[in-house]
């Protein structure tokens, strides 16, 4: 209620939509940052023709797409909201889009005042205004309340009026009930040559005086419906017509052409550097592809994609929130968004990519810098709980290279594939095993050592592949074979390459550098126990918090070595040894 005074104009006046035709490329983008306003949002579709009263009230019911919060089930939503401070940093990602596209298309976005506390809502601020995103409006609704009671600054909106402008913005603080201020101010944010905010103060459950500007009524139902409606005007048909969208522009993206990249066998590369050469190499092939770098592409060599592709590249700066959003904005226009930084980083990001799930974006994530083999840098920069956690989200790929001519097809099959996969790529340089015609695939292991008379099967990914040969080299040279299982697709996992090696080795051993917790020592006991396997399983994972030192040497102090892994397949196997 507090704001829809604001939307009525913008629906009546400035938004330029066909509801027919969601999927016309210059449409206006509207997004609901504060998602829990989803009754406005869709009044405004009943308004504007595109659900009738039927649909409108079976809002929340179970099987109904208006659900509490709005979703992309919904045509003309773009990404899930309701997790609060994410609509407007997504929007700066269609905005960006937008604006490679050279659209006319203008980015509407509704923000609550209390939503403002959070910094991922500052990270968007900061970015718009420094890449001059004019395509960009921001609407607050400054009702002074949240959900428990008033927000920081309530009605005083020159506070957020200074930072805003300190960030570049063409700012505007009104009276959110007052039509004529409400249309002055879309027409000025329009000619902006800058995103451009309008601070609208508002009075929360605006018309009905039983709720106007009371604290204690966030997301209730109000108690005399019937009075309510009679005191905003009784039962009315309003509607609108939302103005059609102009001609879409043609636009052309620069390729230049890059080859493959592919490694000799026995060459040592990290599969870092590998993700750079591949990424460079997809987006000649595939012009959607995009970049984005959390201000380490010189580390995770993101920066090999920029150095060929600069139109398509995004440096979003220590900002992870905000890279991952753009990505999520990006992709609602048909983009392919990679983004990288440090795996340890990415979790900075995690409730963007929960919520990207509910979207059903199409997000392509890259985390570098895994594990304790990271070495000197120390327990701040390694990512140990990536697999754990990225695992945890719905429908999510994990793939994790052991080697560059795999890093590099694997990249290819996350480009092809829809959803949202993460890359799990690794600092310190590692052999070349496979050539570089070999096939993966998505759900797939490569078996890279085997024999007929098999009496253990290690499993690892990553830098543990290359520990787990070295161990089943020296076990060979004690008379035990030794299957190794390269386990690079963690999610979704070959579980028949597991549930064989169970029913053919009398043992298996997990290897990783990851926390125990979640990692692929879970995965694998996980296939076992879901198919009713008992078979002896040692899991090697890191459990103690690691230092600093040469990779080596933290590889050896988590357990996670060469010399660990024969050791613990000694200690299994003893019963039958003796
Ligand atoms: C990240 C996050 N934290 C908490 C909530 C719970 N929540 C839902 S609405 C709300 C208050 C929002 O206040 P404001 O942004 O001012 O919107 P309005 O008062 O206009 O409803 C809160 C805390 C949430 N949805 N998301």
């Amino acid at each position: 209620m507090s704001a829809a005074d604001l939307m009525a104009v913008l629906f009546s006046k400035y938004l330029r939509y066909d509801f027919a035709a969601p999927e016309h490329k210059a449409n206006d983008h509207l997004v609901f940052s504060k998602g829990h306003a989803s009754p406005l949002l869709y009044a405004l579709y009943k308004a504007a023709g595109a659900i009738d009263d039927e649909e409108l009230l079976s809002f929340r019911e179970f099987g109904s797409r208006l659900q509490g919060h709005p979703t992309p089930e919904i045509p003309w939503v773009d990404v899930a909201t309701g997790s609060l401070g994410q609509g407007l940093p997504i929007a700066v990602g269609i905005a960006t889009a937008a604006r490679l596209e050279r659209s006319p298309l203008r980015v509407w976005t509704l923000c609550g005042d209390s939503e403002l506390a959070e910094g991922s809502m500052w990270e968007a601020f900061e970015h718009a205004g420094f890449a001059g995103l004019a395509n960009l409006i921001a609407i607050v609704d400054v009702n002074r309340l949240g959900q428990r009671g008033p927000t920081m600054h309530e009605w005083d909106t020159s506070k957020l009026a200074a930072r805003a402008a300190a960030c570049d913005w063409h700012v505007q603080e009104i009276d959110g009930h007052d039509f004529d201020a409400i249309d002055d101010a879309y027409g000025e944010a329009l000619a902006a040559d800058r995103p451009a905010v309008i601070f609208a103060r508002t009075k929360k459950g605006s018309g009905v005086a039983a709720v106007e500007d009371e604290p204690g009524w966030h997301g209730k139902p109000l108690a005399d419906p019937e009075a309510a409606i009679e005191e905003l005007g009784g039962i009315r048909e309003v509607g609108v017509q939302v103005e059609a969208p102009p001609e879409a522009n043609p636009f052309e993206i620069e390729r230049a052409a890059v080859d493959r990249p592919s490694y000799e066998v026995g060459e040592k590369v990290a599969t870092r550097g590998a993700y750079g050469d591949a990424l460079a190499w997809l987006g000649s092939i595939d012009e959607r592809v995009v970049a984005l770098d959390g201000e380490v592409g010189n580390s995770t060599y993101a920066e090999r994609f920029a150095a060929k592709h600069p139109d398509r590249f995004f440096e979003m700066y220590i900002a992870e929130q905000q890279m991952v959003a753009s990505a999520i904005g990006m992709q609602t226009r048909g983009w392919k968004p990679f983004a990288s930084s440090f795996g340890a980083f990415l979790s900075r990001a995690y409730d963007f990519v929960r919520m990207g799930a509910i979207s059903d974006a199409d997000l392509k994530l890259c985390g570098s810098h895994v594990g304790v083999s990271i070495g000197a840098d120390g327990p701040s920069q390694m990512a140990l709980e990536d697999i754990a956690s990225l695992r945890a989200v719905l429908g999510s790929v994990i793939l994790y290279p052991s080697d560059p001519n795999q890093a590099v097809a694997l990249l290819d099959l996350m480009r092809e594939r829809r959803g949202i996969s993460y890359m799990r790529t690794t600092r310190e340089k590692t052999p070349t095993i496979y050539g570089p015609g070999q096939e993966f695939e998505i759900g797939g292991s490569c078996t890279v050592r085997s024999s007929e008379d098999d009496a253990i099967t290690l499993i690892g990914a990553g830098i543990t592949l290359h520990e787990a040969l070295q161990a089943a080299d020296r076990l060979g040279e004690k008379g035990i074979a030794a299957r190794v299982i390269d386990l690079y697709s963690v999610k979704p996992v070959d579980a028949e390459a597991i549930l064989a090696a169970a029913a053919e080795t009398q043992a298996l051993v997990t290897v990783e550098d990851h926390w125990i917790e979640g990692g692929i020592g879970d995965v694998v006991a996980a296939v076992l126990a879901g198919n009713g396997v008992v078979t002896s399983l040692t899991r090697l994972a890191v459990t103690e918090r690691p230092g600093s030192g040469p990779p080596e040497a933290l590889l050896a102090a988590a357990g996670i070595d060469a010399d660990h892994i024969v050791a613990a397949v000694e200690k299994v196997l003893q019963p039958s040894v003796a």
